[in-house]
């Protein structure tokens, strides 16, 4: 049915005696609630919409405080589900102002004559499932109650205020205003002492235009927020210019994107930069006074590096100082206690030069906290400042507030949602709750939401939540219900993704921190609108996964299952990378797999600067080898770790890990020696077996002359160079040395045999195929070979070995032998630490600056290597940020 069409169409809801029968109830009229209402009635859904509220809007309703705009650009906070809807709307500016918004939504509910199933001034009271009828009951304050086959939240995340949490609120004699519920005929503020409590968005936007009509303003400051100009406006010329030349696929590259708004991935990381790029990147940033640009338009690693994040802060400490004319104001303005973008930043018009006016005084309340509010104004530790007006700018119950506290809502067995969520919340998709079948949220927690475009995300929710009910009714389905299986693996997803971005360092709304006794944890998704999308559509293309489906007429239908097992990173490179449509690798012969492999690796990162990287040769088995040699920036003699490269003993030298060395040599302050072995086929089983144990001879004996600590060296390797590595300690201990301190071996190859569960498992899609296993043995060993220790050394003698930390992936053919390998060196009596990375794959931890996830991995790699050479694990604080765990084994 064309859109403009479905106005027409009338919902035929009926009344059973005092209750109203629907197919749907929402709750909520704001942005989510009256796209589901077009949607559902377009699907034929018969539908009513609870509203608390007078009118449409939902926080735009209520949010009237002076100033109240969007903070993303109007022009993307928009409908685009009806491209004629969307071209009969023009914002006037850049960031529309709450009234304009208002109208807006005023404008889209008459043009599908949306009112007429709108129950305004209608308060939910109670919501119960029914497992007799399969139905919801709602209870209501105002009108009948109504029965529906569904229950869908349409609340938003930013509609229950906090309560003030002061004490002697009561006792004010002034008046008291929320910006979150302010007065419909504005507020008089002219002459008179205000205070404003609360400096996040509401604050900063309120503070410039209240300062200009009261008499005198007091704001009181908890956290300094991070606030560049917005540059209101007419909406800027590249990006209108941009969404003209092609509105459809601008909409949908929007829908595909990280927050919900067109813009590039950010391809260089900080340290790339020098000072004067980065300097102009932020200059760009804010001069265009947009949110989605300053905070993914710096640099790749802004958001996940504490150290590139904080570059940031600086130069916005400095735009602070530049406006703000007393030093000790200006420094009180200055976040100083949180990343930036981890709370919400905030665009602002005058803010900062609002604090220069005579009439406006700021009050730290980390210096001095508020004692309490009396019934003249409110006393702090240092000060008593008499006041005729207080704002409360306090912010909101964020994303569960208004899911949550608004009502009781009641699902299976009588368990109540909140005594579910007691302990955070827990949802599948941020959509749905085990236990609560036929309930589903718009934008609730465990989606992208407040960390998107709320448009983008709302518009993706809504046609993916109606288009499931048509599926259900088609196929004869009543009941739709997550299982617990895909709850809790959507939880374990969304801690890993917590783990890729700074939010978890702020006291943010964002977790739940700013609402006392509120169980913290990341609400909002945050890893993009399009990887979200890109799940939910798994979801659906594998059956539904993780939901039980029932119906009266139909048999069960339950796909069980996690839709997402791999980190967020590796899935987001495995995608990539299946985009790319790489050949097989096997396919192109040696050289052609060579050549494929340097082209490749030109597309990474480049390794972050070690303190000297140097190269030469060394004596192999059988002549001289190349290496390459990376030194830590600290004075020496260091312990050297004589490193072999992966590639199947056919691909790859002495620079082609050059990233992951450089890791390791930062980490562990350790020489790195990379040595470039010789390879099959020209070079055949043994001969990269005996290269690494005669490199590693060499280079003991050399130690002196290559800068390194004389004594016993370490040895590590990645995959083939892992089982070249470990080799060389066999050979060692059988041959009278050299002495070796200790092995690290990432996912080696230690056996060749391929029938352990690991090589079927992940025999395809992980990128090591168990097909290009075969090719590497078959080009590098005989089969007559291979049960030789020099190529299986699983099959030699694992007694008398020097220490081993042994890295296995979950998704990794390698992963079976190589947790095997570290099993038979603890029963060996061998000192053993076991890291078994989950969600991961065979290059994950190598992957430096790209998977981000394997940091922690690499972090106690470093550590380890340190212990191995009686060094103190640590060389520095670093947050462990892996969700990896390490067993130790110890024989
Ligand atoms: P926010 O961003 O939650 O800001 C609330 C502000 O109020 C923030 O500065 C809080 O400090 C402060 N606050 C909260 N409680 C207190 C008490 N008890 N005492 C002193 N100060 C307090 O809400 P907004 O309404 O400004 O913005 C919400 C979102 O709407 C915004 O992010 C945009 O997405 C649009 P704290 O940081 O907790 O120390």
């Amino acid at each position: 049915m064309p859109d403009a069409a479905v106005a027409a169409r009338s919902s035929e809801t009926t009344n059973s005696g005092a209750t109203q029968q629907v197919d749907v109830a929402v709750v909520g009229a704001g942005f989510a609630g009256l796209y589901l209402l077009h949607k559902l009635r377009k699907a034929g859904f018969s539908a009513v919409v609870l509203e608390d509220a007078g009118d449409v809007g939902g926080t735009w309703y209520w949010n009237r405080y002076p100033g109240a705009r969007c903070d993303i650009q109007t022009m993307d906070y928009s409908y685009t589900f009806d491209p004629e809807l969307d071209r009969e709307w023009t914002w006037s500016e850049k960031y529309a102002t709450q009234p304009e918004i208002l109208r807006y939504f005023g404008f889209v509910a008459d043009r599908y004559d949306l009112r007429r199933d709108i129950r305004f001034n209608t308060r939910v009271k109670a919501a119960k499932w029914d497992d007799t009828s399969d139905r919801w009951q709602i209870v209501t304050d105002n009108g009948a109650d109504v029965s529906c086959r569904y229950y869908i939240m349409a609340t938003g995340c930013l509609s229950t205020p906090k309560p003030p949490e002061i004490d002697g609120v009561k006792d004010f004699k002034g008046e008291i205003y929320f910006t979150g519920r302010w007065p419909h005929d504005g507020v008089n503020l002219a002459g008179k002492r205000v205070a404003v409590i609360g400096t996040g968005s509401s604050g900063i936007q309120s503070i410039p235009l209240i300062a200009e009509q009261a008499a005198h303003l007091t704001v009181f400051q908890r956290t300094a927020s991070f606030a560049l100009p917005a540059h209101n406006g007419p909406a800027p010329d590249d990006r209108k210019t941009y969404f003209e030349a092609d509105r459809a696929a601008y909409r949908e590259q929007a829908r595909w994107s990280l927050a919900g708004v067109p813009y590039p991935q950010e391809m260089a990381v900080s340290w790339q930069l020098s000072d004067a790029e980065r300097r102009e990147r932020f200059e760009k940033a804010w001069a265009a006074g947009d949110l989605v640009h300053i905070l993914t338009q710096l640099w790749a690693d802004q958001a996940a590096d504490f150290d590139s994040n904080a570059l940031i802060g600086k130069l916005i400490h400095e735009k602070i100082r530049a406006v703000v004319k007393d030093p000790e104001t200006a420094a009180a303005l200055s976040p100083q206690d949180h990343p930036f973008g981890s709370k919400r930043p905030c665009l602002d018009t005058n803010y900062y030069a609002t604090y220069n006016r005579p009439n406006v005084t700021l009050v730290n309340l980390r210096q001095e906290p508020i004692k309490a509010i009396t019934a003249s104004g409110i006393v702090t530790d240092k000060r008593s400042v008499d006041l005729d007006v207080i704002v409360f700018a306090t912010g909101f119950d964020a994303m569960t507030g208004a899911i949550m506290a608004v009502h009781p809502i009641t699902g299976r067995a009588g368990k109540s949602l909140s005594s579910v969520w007691a302990q955070g919340p827990q949802t599948y998709l941020g959509l749905t709750v085990a236990g609560f079948p036929n309930l589903f949220m718009i934008t609730g927690p465990g989606s992208p939401s407040v960390l998107s475009n709320m448009a983008v995300s709302i518009e993706q929710h809504v046609d993916w939540v109606v288009d499931r009910l048509a599926a259900l009714r088609d196929a004869g389905f009543t009941t739709m219900e997550a299982t617990e299986t895909a709850q809790a693996g959507w939880a374990r997803h969304m801690a890993d993704c917590s783990m890729l971005t700074l939010h978890r360092l702020a006291n943010t709304w964002y977790t739940g921190a700013n609402v006392p006794g509120k169980v913290q944890t990341l609400m909002p998704y945050n890893s993009g609108v399009g990887p979200y999308r890109g799940i939910c559509n798994e979801v659906v293309s594998r059956g539904m996964l993780g939901f039980k489906l029932t119906g009266p007429d139909v048999a069960e239908q339950c796909n069980d299952g996690e839709v997402v097992r791999l980190q967020p990173d590796v899935r987001l490179v495995l995608g990539m990378l299946a985009e790319m449509n790489l050949p097989q690798i096997e396919s192109l012969g040696a050289q052609g797999a060579r050549d494929f492999l340097t082209e490749f690796n030109k597309g990474r990162p480049a390794g972050r600067p070690v303190g000297e990287v140097g190269s030469g040769a060394l004596q192999g088995a059988e002549g001289p080898l190349p290496y390459r040699l990376y030194r830590p920036a600290t004075p020496g003699p260091h312990p050297i770790v004589v490193y072999f490269h992966g590639g199947g003993w056919v691909l790859g030298d002495e620079l082609s890990d050059d990233p992951f060395c450089r890791d390791l040599c930062r980490r562990s302050g350790m020489i790195v020696v990379s040595v470039g072995y010789r390879h099959a086929p020209e070079h055949r089983f043994p001969a990269a077996a005996e290269d690494g144990y005669a490199a590693t001879r060499w280079i003991a004996e050399h130690a002196a002359e290559l800068g390194g600590r004389p004594g016993p060296v370490l040895v590590a390797g990645w995959s083939a160079g892992a089982n070249i590595a470990t080799v060389t300690c066999q050979l060692a201990r059988d041959r009278g040395g050299p002495q070796i301190a200790g092995q690290l071996l990432v996912c080696p190859v230690t056996d060749c045999r391929f029938d352990r569960p690991s090589y079927a498992d992940n025999a395809v899609g992980y990128f090591l195929t168990r097909a290009l296993m075969f090719w590497f043995w078959d080009i590098y060993c005989s089969p007559a070979d291979r049960t030789d220790p020099r190529a299986s050394p699983l099959r030699g003698n694992l007694a008398g070995l020097p220490p081993a930390f042994v890295a296995t992936c979950e998704f990794d053919p390698l992963r079976d032998e190589g947790i095997e390998y570290a099993e038979a060196l603890a029963a060996a009596g061998v000192p053993v630490e076991q890291l078994q990375a989950r969600g991961h794959i065979h290059s994950s931890l190598v992957m430096v600056d790209v998977v981000i996830t394997g940091v922690g991995g690499r972090a106690k790699m470093a550590e380890a290597l340190r212990g191995f050479a009686g060094l103190p694990r640590k060389l520095e604080e670093s947050a462990d940020i892996s969700p990896i765990s390490v067993n130790a084994a110890a024989g």
